[in-house]
C-alpha cells in the first residue's frame, strides 16, 4: 500500500514555512504561510504573494494554530459504549479493529439488505479536491452504496444560474475594482467572503458606489453607499422589477441583446407583468426603490453584481439565480473586464471529476440516490430503509434542517453509524465508531475556488496527530479491508493529485504538477483585465445570454425566469400563526459550525441571539437581552434576544450554526427550519421558514 501520511519533518526542530491552502468551504480559498515549529504549527499567515489572498486572513483562520492543537481533537479510533446522543460515551480501539467492524458491518449488511441500504454522507468541511472527494467516492461506488446528493448549500443557485449563463462563471473578481457600481445581492461579503471585499473597497476609493440587497443591514450594508432591504425569498420579482423599468426607459444595449442573448422578447413579454408597483408590494418595498435602483443600473458603466447563496435559500432559490442573472446582459454590462455578475468561479477549472471519483465502479443499475438534504426523513422513512450512514467533512446533525426528524434518525438504535472528524460533534455522538480525522495542516491536497481563479497546493506542514488519517488514506485502507484490488485504490495521495486536472486544458497551459507543487499556487492560464464575454460565448447550448433555455425546458422547468414565492410566505395559511420569517446566515466567527466549539469564536459570538426590528419586538414585549423561544410547528430553540433595525420589520435573524450540546438549550436554529426543497436543483430551503418568537418566562 502507498505511503501517504506524512512522516515528522526531518527539520521539524527548526522553525521552518510551509505553503498551504485553506480548506474550508468558503468561496475565498486563501494561500497559507504555515509557520511550524518543534513539529507544531505556530503561526498561519496569509500569503503575500497570492492575489487573491494578499497577505489577508479572516479572523478564525489566523488563529489556526489553535484549531490544529486543540485539546479536544479527535486523536484514536473509538466505539460507543452506551446509548447514542449527547453525552455518550466511547472507548478507545485500535485501527484494525475499528476497520474490521465497519467492513463487517457492511458486507452483513450488503448481503442481507443490498449494499443500497449504505449511505455516505459528506458535504465541504474538507473543499480540497482530495479532501471533498476522490478515494471515498471511489469506495462507495465499488461497494455499490446509494448515491448521495449534495445540495444543501448551492445546488438551487446553480442550476438557475447556469440556466441563463452556462455555468459557474463570470466576471474575473480581480477586475471589479474598475467598477462603478457593485451591487452585493445576497451576500455578507464582510463575513463570509472577506477578499472580495477588499476589492469592493478599493473600487469604492476608486469613486464605485456600492449597493447592498438583503433582508438586514448586515456588516457589509453598513459599509455600502445605500442597503435595499426587501423581504427573504423575492429576489427574482426585484430582477423582473429592475428589468421592466430598464425595457420601459430603454436602457438597453441593443447591439448587445440581439447578438449575445437568446429569447428577448419572451422575456420582455414577461417583465411587463412585473411593473414597480407589483414589485414593491412582493418586496416590501418602496416602488421608488426599484425605480431608483433600475435608473442606477441602467446608468452606470461598469455594473457589477457579486451575488452568492444567500439568495437560494428560499423556494425559489434557483430561479432568484436565474432571473438576476438575466440583467448585465440587457445593458451590455458584459463589455466591461469589471462588468457582469459573479456567482461562482467554480467552473473555470478543469477538474477531472470521472478521474478522481471513478464512477464506472458503480454496479449497473446505478445504486439510488439520497438528498442529503432531507436525511431527516430519509432515515426515518427511505425505502428500502437506509441501514448505515458514513458521515465525513459534514456534520449532519447540526446542520441539516429540521432537527427533530434528524436527530430521531440518527438516534435509530438499528442504524449503524461511522463518522470520520477532527472533532467530537453533535453527529459524533451518534456514533457506533468515531474515527480521527486529519486537518489539512498534515496532509497533501490541490485545490480550486469558488471565488477567483487560481489553483493551489496544500503542502502537510506537520505529521498527523495521534492516530488521525486523511480521508483518502481512510478510504483506501477500508477498500483494501473489503478486498477491493482494482488498481485505483493503491492511488497515493499525489497520484490523485496528478489525476484532478485535465493539464491538457487550455486553461491549464504552463501549469504542471510539479510546477505548481514548488510554486504553491498558480493562476489558471485566463487572459488578465478580460471581460469574458464581451462577445458573447457562453458556455450555455447556443453560447447565448439565454433568458429563454430549452436545458430548463427539458428538465420539465419554465423555458423563461420568473417569480416563485416562498413556500412559507406572508399569504400562506401559516402566517397568521407564525407571523416572522427567520433567516439564519452564517455567523462571523463560525464557517457553519466548524469553529463553533472554540472558546475563542465562542466568546466572541456570546450566546444564541436572534435579531427582530422594534416594531416586531415591542407588541411581544420582548427587550434587549431576554431569552426568548424562536418557533414554529416544527420545533422551538432558545436564544437571547437583540432589538434592532439590522432585520427589517417582518423578518428575525439567528446567525448560525451553533452546535446543539453546546448551545444553553442542546438545540438551535435548525430545530425550526424545513426540508422542504427549492423549485430546482432539490436544494435545501433553510431562509424559507415562518416562526413566533415570545418571551422564554
Ligand atoms: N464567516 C463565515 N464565512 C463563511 C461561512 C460561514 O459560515 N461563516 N460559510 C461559507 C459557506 S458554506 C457559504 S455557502 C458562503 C455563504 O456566503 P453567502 O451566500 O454570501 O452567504 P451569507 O454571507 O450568509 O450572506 C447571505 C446574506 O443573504 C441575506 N439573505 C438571506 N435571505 C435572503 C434573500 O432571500 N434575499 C437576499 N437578497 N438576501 C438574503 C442574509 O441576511 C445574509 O446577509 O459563505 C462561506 N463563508
Ligand atoms: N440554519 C442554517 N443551516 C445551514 C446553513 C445556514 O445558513 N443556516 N448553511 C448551510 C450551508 S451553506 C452549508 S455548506 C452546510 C454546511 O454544513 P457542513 O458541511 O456539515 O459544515 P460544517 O458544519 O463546517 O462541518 C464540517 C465538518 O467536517 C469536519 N472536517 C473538516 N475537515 C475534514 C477532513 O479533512 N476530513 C473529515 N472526515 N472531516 C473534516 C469538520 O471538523 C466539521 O465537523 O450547512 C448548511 N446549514
Ligand atoms: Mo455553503
Amino acid at each position: 500500500m502507498s505511503q501517504t501520511i506524512p512522516a515528522a519533518s526531518p527539520m521539524s526542530s527548526a522553525t521552518h514555512s510551509v505553503r498551504g491552502a485553506c480548506p474550508h468551504d468558503c468561496p475565498d480559498t486563501c494561500a497559507l504561510e504555515v509557520t511550524v515549529s518543534d513539529g507544531r504549527v505556530v503561526r498561519v499567515a496569509g500569503a503575500v504573494d497570492h492575489a487573491p489572498t494578499a497577505g489577508a486572513l479572516c479572523t478564525k483562520v489566523a488563529f489556526y494554530p489553535e484549531r490544529i492543537h486543540h485539546p479536544d481533537r479527535l486523536l484514536y479510533p473509538m466505539r460507543r459504549v452506551g446509548g447514542k446522543g449527547p453525552g455518550a460515551r466511547f472507548e478507545r480501539i485500535s485501527w484494525e479493529r475499528a476497520l474490521a467492524t465497519i467492513a463487517d458491518r457492511f458486507r452483513a449488511i450488503a448481503s442481507e439488505h443490498g449494499a443500497e441500504a449504505i449511505v455516505p454522507y459528506s458535504y465541504a468541511g474538507n473543499s480540497g479536491l482530495l479532501g471533498y472527494g476522490s478515494m471515498d467516492r471511489r469506495f462507495f461506488h465499488r461497494l455499490g452504496a446509494s448515491q448521495l446528493d449534495r445540495t444543501i448549500c448551492a445546488s438551487a443557485g446553480a442550476l438557475g444560474y447556469r440556466g441563463t449563463i452556462g455555468g459557474s462563471v463570470g466576471f474575473d473578481v480581480e477586475n471589479v475594482v474598475d467598477a462603478r457600481l457593485i451591487i452585493i445581492w445576497g451576500s455578507n461579503s464582510v463575513v463570509s467572503n472577506l477578499h472580495f471585499w477588499r476589492l469592493a473597497q478599493e473600487a469604492r476609493r476608486r469613486g464605485a458606489r456600492l449597493i447592498a440587497i438583503d433582508p438586514c443591514r448586515t456588516a457589509t450594508a453598513d459599509k455600502c453607499d445605500q442597503h435595499l432591504a426587501l423581504l427573504p425569498g423575492t429576489d427574482s420579482a426585484l430582477a423582473f422589477g429592475l428589468m421592466h423599468v430598464l425595457i420601459r426607459d430603454d436602457l438597453l444595449d441593443h447591439d448587445y441583446i440581439a447578438r449575445c442573448t437568446l429569447g428577448f422578447e419572451a422575456l420582455k413579454e414577461r417583465a411587463m407583468q412585473y411593473p414597480p408597483v407589483r414589485v414593491a408590494a412582493i418586496c416590501g418595498i418602496g416602488e421608488g426603490q426599484v425605480e431608483q435602483l433600475a435608473q442606477a443600473y441602467g446608468s452606470t458603466t461598469p455594473a457589477a453584481i457579486r451575488t452568492n447563496y444567500g439568495i437560494n435559500r428560499t423556494a425559489g432559490g434557483g430561479m432568484a439565480l436565474r432571473a438576476v442573472s438575466c440583467l448585465p446582459a440587457l445593458i451590455g454590462a458584459w463589455r466591461h473586464p469589471a462588468g457582469g455578475i459573479l456567482l461562482s468561479s467554480s467552473g473555470n477549472y478543469p477538474v477531472a471529476t470521472a478521474a478522481l471519483e471513478r464512477p464506472e465502479l458503480m454496479p449497473t443499475p446505478a445504486p439510488r440516490t439520497i438528498n442529503m438534504s432531507t436525511i431527516g426523513h430519509d432515515l426515518l422513512r427511505a425505502q428500502p430503509p437506509i441501514r448505515a450512514l458514513f458521515v465525513y467533512n459534514s456534520n449532519p446533525v447540526a446542520v441539516a434542517p429540521q432537527s427533530a426528524e434528524v436527530v430521531a434518525g440518527f438516534a435509530r438504535a438499528d442504524l449503524f453509524t461511522v463518522v470520520h472528524d477532527l472533532f467530537q460533534t453533535d453527529t459524533a455522538d451518534y456514533a457506533d465508531i468515531v474515527l480521527p480525522a486529519t486537518s489539512h495542516m498534515e496532509q497533501l491536497d490541490i485545490h480550486k475556488s469558488y471565488g477567483h481563479l487560481h489553483v493551489q497546493v496544500n503542502q502537510p506542514a506537520i505529521a498527523a496527530l495521534g492516530e488521525a488519517l486523511p480521508n483518502t488514506e481512510l478510504f483506501r485502507r477500508l477498500a483494501r479491508q473489503l478486498g477491493f484490488n482494482e488498481p485505483c485504490f493503491a492511488d497515493s495521495d499525489e497520484d490523485l493529485c496528478r489525476q484532478a486536472f485535465d493539464w491538457n486544458d487550455p486553461r491549464m497551459a504552463g501549469l504542471s504538477w510539479d510546477k505548481l507543487k514548488l510554486a504553491g499556487h498558480a493562476r489558471l492560464n485566463l487572459p488578465r483585465g478580460a471581460a469574458p464575454f464581451a462577445e458573447g460565448g457562453f458556455p450555455t447550448p447556443s453560447g447565448k445570454c439565454e433568458f429563454t433555455s430549452e436545458t430548463m425546458a427539458s428538465l420539465g422547468l419554465d423555458p423563461l425566469p420568473d417569480f416563485v414565492a416562498p413556500r412559507e410566505w406572508r399569504q400562506s395559511p401559516l402566517a397568521a400563526e407564525f407571523p416572522l420569517a427567520l433567516i439564519t446566515p452564517p455567523a462571523r466567527n463560525f464557517l457553519n459550525t466548524s469553529f463553533a466549539n472554540s472558546s475563542r469564536f465562542l466568546a466572541q459570538e456570546k450566546s444564541p441571539t436572534v435579531h427582530l426590528h422594534p416594531v416586531d419586538a415591542a407588541p411581544r414585549a420582548i427587550v434587549d437581552g431576554v431569552t426568548v423561544r424562536v418557533f414554529n410547528h416544527r420545533g422551538e430553540f432558545r436564544a437571547r434576544a437583540v432589538v434592532s433595525d439590522r432585520p427589517r420589520p417582518g423578518v428575525a435573524m439567528a446567525t448560525s450554526i451553533w452546535w446543539r450540546k453546546l448551545s444553553p438549550d442542546g438545540r438551535n436554529c435548525n430545530q425550526v427550519t424545513s426540508q422542504a426543497l427549492t423549485d430546482m436543483g432539490g436544494g435545501a430551503t433553510f431562509y424559507d421558514c415562518l416562526v413566533e418568537i415570545a418571551r422564554a418566562d
